[in-house]
């Protein structure tokens, strides 16, 4: 295949596109994150296979839940206002939080695995008055 300017031209708008269609995706907020966390790193997403915990009328529930070591939690966001999960600590991984959500849409989840065990309370950064505990034996 003989690649003309045309081509190239071509390839780098694909770029370009694909380029601002991921941006875009990223950088949209809540407006109704008052007090939004930014994660710095990555937090761990997995599919829930374990335990879920429903978010519904600015709440959790169960608030408090008891898991063996190595069960993965998913929180499911059924209000129609999002949500955004931490747990307690300096309100974000990289401040020394253990885990934290992205600020989650309705329908959305979010799954953390809990290697070890001890109580870990966590809550909702957006609505700090929602707040949960989960418990790993
Ligand atoms: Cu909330």
């Amino acid at each position: 295949m003989k690649y003309t300017i045309k081509t190239v031209h071509w390839a780098i708008l694909v770029v370009v596109l694909v380029v601002c269609i991921a941006l875009s995706g990223c950088v949209s907020k809540s407006p109704l994150s008052a007090n939004p966390v930014t994660p710095t790193t990555t937090p761990i997403e997995l599919p829930g296979t374990g335990p879920t915990i429903t978010i519904q009328n600015l709440a959790f529930t169960p608030a408090t839940i008891t898991v063996p070591r190595g069960t993965i939690v998913t929180w499911m966001n059924q209000d129609s206002v999002n949500h955004l999960i931490v747990s307690d600590a300096q309100g974000s991984v990289a401040q020394g939080a253990l885990f934290t959500s992205s600020s989650l849409p309705k329908g959305a989840g979010y799954s953390f695995k809990f290697n070890n065990p001890g109580t870990f309370p966590y809550h909702c950064s957006i609505h700090p008055s929602m707040k949960g505990t989960v418990i790993v034996t």
